[in-house]
């Protein structure tokens, strides 16, 4: 049974929790971070002091995109973890890029969803919802030439961003028309672990 500690309104612990249910993996997953804390046990694990943490048999393991590519190599076979390294690497790169990305939407995500509105600096949100767009726009020419991230088919390299995706057209901001990137999110939103997980109320 793979263990999952994270509280579920994370960005990085909603990717591991849908893609175990993509791939039927059995799994328990317990609140921690955020508002829940994390105890010494949990610590000793996580030596970060972030979400998420995995046990899976032998391996302890945190960084959330570390995990879902142990996930895809352990339980995935070809259909998630290919052999070919072209194939491979059409996706993982959109989990590296992510990395950056989350950054950029950070402060709008922060200021809309997790700070007063007597305390929001209006000026880095805008700057920040600025450059989620122009990043987004990048995201959206990609599509225009492939129907996923990871290729012809849906897979890990979708995972990442495809979490991010939903908290870009779920902000109250002024979004440009993005056809391809907007065709994906709604195939996205077909998929149940992204349904039950990933398309929560922001928080
Ligand atoms: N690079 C790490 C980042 C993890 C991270 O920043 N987690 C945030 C939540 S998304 C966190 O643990 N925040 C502190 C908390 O929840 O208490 C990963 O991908 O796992």
């Amino acid at each position: 049974m793979l263990t999952i500690w994270g509280r579920l309104n994370s960005h990085n612990v909603k990717k591991v929790v849908w893609f175990a249910e993509e791939l039927a993996i059995d799994y328990r997953r317990h609140d921690v971070g955020g508002a829940f804390g994390m105890d010494a046990d949990y610590l000793a694990k996580n030596p970060s002091a972030l979400v998420p943490t995995i046990e899976d048999g032998r391996v302890t393991l945190w960084e959330s995109n570390a995990i879902l590519r142990y996930l895809a190599a352990s339980y995935g076979g070809e259909r998630w973890w290919p052999a070919d390294p072209v194939l491979r690497a059409t996706g993982d790169r959109w989990m590296d890029w992510q990395a950056d990305y989350a950054e950029m939407q950070r402060p709008v995500f922060l200021g809309h969803v997790r700070t007063p509105e007597e305390r929001r600096d209006h000026v880095a949100m805008a700057k920040s919802a600025a450059a989620s767009i122009a990043r987004m726009a990048i995201l959206d020419g990609f599509l225009q030439q492939a129907p996923w991230l990871s290729g012809g088919d849906f897979g890990i390299g979708d995972i990442p961003m495809g979490v991010y995706a939903h908290t870009f057209f779920t902000l109250p901001i002024d979004r440009p028309a993005l056809p391809a990137a907007e065709r994906w999110y709604g195939a996205l939103q077909s998929r149940p672990g992204y349904a039950a997980n990933v398309m929560i109320p922001l928080s």
